[in-house]
């Protein structure tokens, strides 16, 4: 039972509203970063919250433990109902996004391992592992696992168990939609939707599979 998510790395406020209300019925939330969030201003996050999915920040947060959970109070007063943080940090760091993100009701995932190629200099030999049983040990609520390496996905799922895997790089990066939808709770999805002739359109068809595979 996986969520469709929206990366909506857009850079025009309009256009990513645009976009993000077009597409809504077929999403179950928004992911919004550093490239909108730098362009339009936190203030996007109550303009977006009107269409009624959660906000999930990634700012793939990654600083010491006083920098991170005075990083998730900001997120979380912003409007957002979940961030998202590097592992690579340790457990102290962790922990103050996690206990942040609950402390307001809301979730935390942790970067397990990234999409691109260049993820395995430092993803790779166990540490991807290492980040998830740390996930599991401080309490978030789920992971980032690469669409792009479907069997790195069920590689941490012996790790994460029933804890979430949310899943970036499908479509563009390379990743398989179909492949993928199985071996997570929630796929994550840019550029293969916002960068479409038909941006609901394009949502909308991948919401079918996502769907088709819910009732499968
Ligand atoms: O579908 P795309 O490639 O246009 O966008 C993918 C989105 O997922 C984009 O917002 C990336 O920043 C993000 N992402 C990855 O692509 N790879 C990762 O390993 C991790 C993320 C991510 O969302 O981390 C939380």
């Amino acid at each position: 039972m996986a969520d469709l998510i929206l990366a909506l790395d857009l850079l025009d406020p309009m256009h990513a509203r645009e976009v993000a209300e077009s597409c809504a019925a077929s999403l179950d939330a928004i992911k919004l970063g550093y490239p909108l969030i730098l362009s339009a201003g936190l203030g996007i996050v109550r303009d977006l919250a009107d269409i009624g999915l959660p906000l999930i920040a990634d700012f793939k947060v990654a600083d010491i433990p006083n920098t991170n959970r005075l990083i998730a109070d900001q997120v979380f007063s912003a409007g957002f109902d979940a961030i998202i943080c590097h592992g690579f940090t340790g457990r102290d760091a962790v922990e103050a996004c996690v206990d942040a993100a609950h402390a307001y009701g809301g979730e935390c995932f942790v970067v397990a391992e990234m999409s691109h190629p260049g993820a395995l200099s430092f993803f790779s030999r166990g540490v991807a592992e290492q980040i998830a049983t740390l996930a599991v040990e401080c309490r978030a609520d789920g992971i980032i696992a690469p669409a792009t390496r479907p069997e790195r996905i069920r590689a941490l799922r012996g790790v994460v168990r029933s804890r979430k895997i949310y899943s970036p790089g499908i479509g563009t990066q390379g990743g398989d939609l179909k492949k993928v939808l199985p071996l997570v709770e929630g796929v994550i999805v840019g550029r293969t939707i916002y960068g479409a002739a038909d941006p609901a359109h394009e949502a909308a068809v991948m919401a079918a599979i996502v769907n088709d595979e819910r009732s499968s």
